[in-house]
């Protein structure tokens, strides 16, 4: 029975410190309008969408810091947040869901980078999610770097990785009432969330593959010059920086598909911000073998589109990733039991 969903990457290129919220709501806007238009089902945006990645900054003013999260009060309230509610009313109007990363600041005044799966077909949030692993640093590492400071803005996520099932996508789907024993892989479609940074640890993903996911969602902004974040290790041209880090982009993407036998949705916020924060393209959609179906060839706006048919999970959750049968998690302690590296003991 095939499963096959409509979906798109809908990449942002450059978003300034100077643009306004209301020149980048346009472009999200016509890139849902381009790929509503090819017949996707399912637009998936960056992390951070609405806004220029701001975590770069050292801001000295809080209220310019604040002004760059959303007002998120739980439930289906940031689809009515001011700053946001068009792009969630244009996604109701077109019937399509979207998935669309955020600063999301709550009713008690806490941060997170956020993301969330939107039915446009039922006006709710299906799921929200919170980055896990929020990398930078709290203070600049050197003076004047260019730095990701995403633990001065954000706390450490604490909603986990809970997959979710999404209704409306995929016809003839088993449903709570059925009778039938044997109901793996034929409910609603079963989706797992990831931010950036979560995509480079298999630990992000090994877990929503435990939950039976057929597809991860990511929205993400990379730097070109990784080395802007951590010290500069060895001088690089930003050619061969920008070819380093979409390596590794590709890598996370198309191993961790391929090892949860998932497809993956990568959204990026691309191109150079403010003349000179270079962060790289790469949105792609990548099958459950890890093979890449489609890629963006701008670092600009731009829809990424592919049909997928999810039953293709089915293989490799059945034979070389069948974690029932294959998995020893009684000799994976040491991987929740310790956090950081402790070597063997010295050589007399
Ligand atoms: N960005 C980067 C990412 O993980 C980074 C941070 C870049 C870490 C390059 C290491 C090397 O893609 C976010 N926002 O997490």
């Amino acid at each position: 029975m095939p499963r096959t969903v409509k979906v798109a990457a809908a990449q942002i290129g450059s978003v300034h410190r100077t643009s306004t919220r209301a020149s980048t709501m346009e472009r999200m806007i016509k890139l849902l309008d381009s790929a509503a238009a090819k017949g996707a089902q399912l637009v998936v945006f960056p992390e951070c969408a609405f806004t220029t990645f701001f975590p770069r900054y050292l801001f000295h003013d809080k209220e310019e810091m604040e002004s760059y999260f959303e007002d998120d009060a739980g439930g289906n309230s940031i689809a009515e947040s001011k700053n946001v509610k068009p792009l969630f009313d244009r996604a109701r109007e077109l019937q399509v869901d979207i998935w669309v990363g955020y600063g999301e600041r709550t009713p008690e005044g806490r941060h997170f980078n956020t993301a969330v799966y939107y039915s446009g077909r039922t006006g709710e949030v299906i799921s929200k999610y919170r980055k896990t692993h929020v990398p930078g640093f709290v203070d600049p590492p050197f003076p004047n770097a260019e730095v990701h400071l995403e633990k001065r803005y954000f706390e450490t996520g604490d909603l986990g990785f809970q997959a979710f099932r999404v209704p409306g996508l995929v016809p003839g789907t088993l449903k709570a009432d059925t009778t039938e024993s044997d109901t793996e892989g034929k409910g609603d479609p079963i989706f797992g969330s990831l931010i950036c940074n979560d995509r480079r640890w298999p630990e992000s993903w090994r877990p929503y593959g435990l939950q039976g996911a057929e597809l991860v969602l990511v929205g993400f902004n990379t730097n070109g010059k990784a080395d802007d974040i951590y010290k500069p290790r060895r001088p690089i041209s930003l050619e061969d920086a920008r070819k380093e880090a979409l390596f590794h982009h590709r890598l996370a993407m198309q191993y961790n598909s391929y090892a949860n036998s998932c497809f993956s949705i990568s959204a990026g916020r691309c191109g150079m911000d403010d003349g000179k924060f270079d962060l790289i393209g790469g949105s792609s959609i990548v099958d459950s073998d890890g093979h890449i179906i489609a890629e963006a060839a701008t670092v600009d706006d731009e829809v990424v589109f592919a049909e997928i048919d999810l039953e293709e999970c089915r293989k490799g959750k059945k034979d070389i990733f069948n974690f029932g049968v294959n998995r020893q998690p009684q000799s994976y302690g040491i991987i929740t039991e310790q956090k950081g590296v402790v070597e063997p003991k010295l050589l007399a």
